[in-house]
């Protein structure tokens, strides 16, 4: 394993931890401080489980035996000192693997039987239902036990022909791709459907998860793959073989698979070693390799820049001996760098944004509590100022007036709860709009589209209309937003005047990266639709399977939506609660203290110099949240890169404010 992967992705779980740590304390210093209510505490809490959940996928994806399995083996597990996965000549890793670390779960590796296919729920269904997995516990730290156990993902099994048919294995329209039947009839197919690897390696401590997947049969046969786990890849490696170049199958994983595919792709030319030729010189092979970069980098329509010639097998076989000038002819460095380079920065920009999205709006949310807050004291203490040297007579006159002012404002009371019912009925037309009996009634008019009299044509056009009809429904959410956005601010303005309310509408939550998702969905599911995939929706069931996954996947962004809109009504219900409450509580404040002013000699001045110091509290408290709140920024907007990460350490960071700090600086939190 590659130190400088480790350093990087150390120092990136590192600044997340970092990140963590000051969006904690600056929200237990605002809840000290009575800034915080129950929507800024999700506010703070959703922001530290994104940051806890975040994970970097790398997929790799490739023809059978281009080295997938060997070349994970080299980047991760060569100090483990041998193949920890199985990787051999001929098909080997027979359904997708994936490795991750989760430490709630014990080390173990998880296999689901290829016969759950048959019951038609998804893998991320079946995640949930850990009794229909088989599982192996893993040996830690014993890397024979580990390559042992992890033979179970080249198990295969034989069935019926009716059996393989059922499970989506055999095409009675298109031969050319089924398995070999052998003499008694039988198909062999895969045992498992899906391998999960729960192991505490380092770098999958640090939040990546690998995945390897079976070649090409097998990628097509599990539509879970392509329409679930590789859209959900950050980056995507796609290998060929040095000694094949690009084969007509290559070809046809790459243009179904990661052709037009919005992540990060990288292209390995693998096996450069089976390039050497006793007969040629060193610089005759290189200008040979090089010719297969360009050709490949020229048939794949990519930029010559993202080919990697390399040799796996030569990478692991150095690193597990410590050869190091073996490593250096492997080639294997300048991938890792590419890989790391590519990745750990766009990464990082993407944590950093949502931090720096999630710190703004509690800001916002600690600051219109401290405005509300400062502004009563404010008219309480001009008020009692303008007492000083009154007589009683005028301090009865303040007391009616109090209660004249009290009545008044409770006229704003129902307008307030009109307002709340407004904005809960607009926002329940916009969840309807998203809700699951609306998917479902999508996905069944699109079945009911695809029983055409040609069935398959029928059925391409029914899913290029359903991924229309699901975009035009965000588009429809997005302006019922607009709408609900518009009400409320032109509400909120004369309720402001007339009341002395200082209510705020938050900013509406931007939607388009939810729609981002789904066109990656779409994506998805329209190369099962492509004209080279057509045949599969023959295929028994299929409609069946496909409809569930895809109805699992729109429903986790429709449900994103509907929470983003669903958070942001309760910001502005809650705003309204609040300040209902504040201004009472104020009126109460200022009844007592009229009280106090009359019950003793001194007890204006002393209400009155009361009133002073929270004044320069309350003034004192918002310069910190806006100090606190920058330097978190700051945080967010400097993610580890090699340099930066030892002059942190070196030169520390900005110096530690008074004694109201709500957030500690980055050096002492990371002590
Ligand atoms: N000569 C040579 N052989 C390699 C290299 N990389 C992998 N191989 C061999 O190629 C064979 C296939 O490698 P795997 O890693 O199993 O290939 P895969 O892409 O995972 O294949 P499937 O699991 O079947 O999809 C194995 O015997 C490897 O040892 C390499 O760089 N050079
Ligand atoms: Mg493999």
């Amino acid at each position: 394993m590659s130190t400088t992967l480790l350093t990087r992705l150390d120092s990136l779980a590192h600044w997340r931890r970092l990140l963590d740590r000051s969006i904690e304390q600056l929200a237990a210093g605002m809840e000290s401080n009575g800034l915080l209510d129950a929507p800024g505490r999700a506010l703070a809490a959703a922001v530290r489980q994104r940051l806890a959940s975040d994970r970097l996928v790398v997929a790799f994806v490739a023809e059978f035996s281009r080295g997938k399995s060997e070349l994970i083996n080299a980047l991760f597990f060569a100090d483990t000192g041998r193949r920890v996965l199985p990787a051999t000549p001929g098909r080997t890793t027979m359904c997708p693997v994936e490795l991750a670390w989760d430490a709630q779960q014990p080390p173990a590796l998880a296999l689901l039987p290829i016969a759950t296919r048959a019951g038609g729920q998804t893998v991320l269904a079946l995640r949930e239902q850990p009794a229909l997995w088989h599982e192996v516990p893993l040996p830690v730290g014993d890397g024979a036990a580990l390559a042992e156990a992890l033979q179970a993902v080249t198990r295969v099994q034989k069935v019926t022909l009716a059996e393989a048919r059922a499970l989506g294995f055999w095409s009675d329209e298109h031969p050319a791709d089924n398995p070999p039947l052998d003499a008694q009839d039988m198909v062999e197919v895969p045992a498992w459907r899906h391998a999960l690897i729960n192991y505490p390696h380092p770098l999958l401590k640090r939040g990546l998860v690998v995945l390897d997947t079976p070649g090409l049969n097998a990628i097509g046969a599990e539509p879970e793959l392509t329409l679930s786990l590789l859209p959900s890849a950050h980056a995507a490696v796609f290998l060929l073989a040095a000694d094949t170049g690009v084969t007509r199958t290559d070809l046809a994983v790459w243009r179904e698979h990661l052709g037009d595919r919005g992540c990060e792709r990288f292209v390995v030319l693998n096996k450069i070693d089976t390039l050497a030729d006793p007969l040629l010189d060193a610089a005759a092979v290189a200008a040979q390799v090089q010719r297969q970069c360009d050709d490949a980098a020229a048939t794949l329509g990519i930029d010559g820049s993202r080919v990697f010639p390399i040799s796996a097998r030569q990478a692991l076989t150095a690193r597990m001996h410590g050869d190091a000038d073996g490593e250096a002819a492997s080639g294997l460095q300048r991938l890792e760098d590419a890989l790391l380079n590519g990745l750990l920065p766009q990464r990082s920009q993407v944590i950093g944004r949502m931090v720096e999205d999630g710190v703004l709006a509690l800001q916002q949310h600690g600051q219109a509590r401290l405005a509300e807050r400062m502004r009563q004291q404010a008219d309480q203490l001009a008020e009692l100022r303008s007492l000083r040297g009154k007589s009683a007579a005028r301090l009865q006159l303040m007391g009616r007036r109090l209660e004249g002012e009290a009545a008044e404002f409770e006229l704003c009371a129902p307008k307030l709860s009109a307002l709340r019912a407004v904005l809960l009925r607009q926002q329940q037309t916009v969840l309807d709009s998203l809700s699951s009996d609306r998917l479902r009634d999508l996905l069944r008019e699109m079945r009911e589209g695809s029983r055409g009299t040609l069935f398959k044509l029928g059925a391409a056009k029914a899913f290029a209309r359903l991924g229309d009809q699901l975009q035009a429904t965000v588009v429809q959410a997005e302006r019922g937003l607009d709408e609900l956005d518009q009400m409320l601010r032109a509400s909120v303005q004369p309720l402001n005047t007339e009341y002395g309310l200082n209510l705020e509408v938050p900013m509406r939550p931007a939607i388009d990266g939810h729609g981002h998702d789904l066109d990656r969905v779409r994506e998805g599911y329209s190369r099962y639709v492509g004209i080279t995939q057509i045949w599969r929706l023959a295929q028994p069931d299929f409609i069946d399977r496909f409809c569930r996954l895809l109805h699992s996947r729109v429903r986790v962004v429709f449900d994103g939506i509907s929470h983003d809109v669903e958070q942001w009504v309760q910001l502005v219900s809650h705003q309204i609660d609040t300040q209902l409450r504040d201004r009472r509580q104020a009126l109460a404040q200022r009844r007592e203290s009229l009280t106090r002013i009359r019950q003793a000699e001194d007890g204006l001045e002393r209400s009155i110099a009361g009133l002073e110091s929270l004044e320069t509290q309350c003034e004192r408290l918002a310069g910190q949240l806006a100090t606190d709140v920058d330097r978190l920024r700051h945080l967010a907007t400097m993610p580890p890169s090699a340099a930066s990460a030892a002059s942190a350490t070196a030169t520390g960071v900005p110096p530690r404010p008074g004694h109201l700090q709500l957030v500690q600086p980055a050096a002492t939190a990371a002590a």
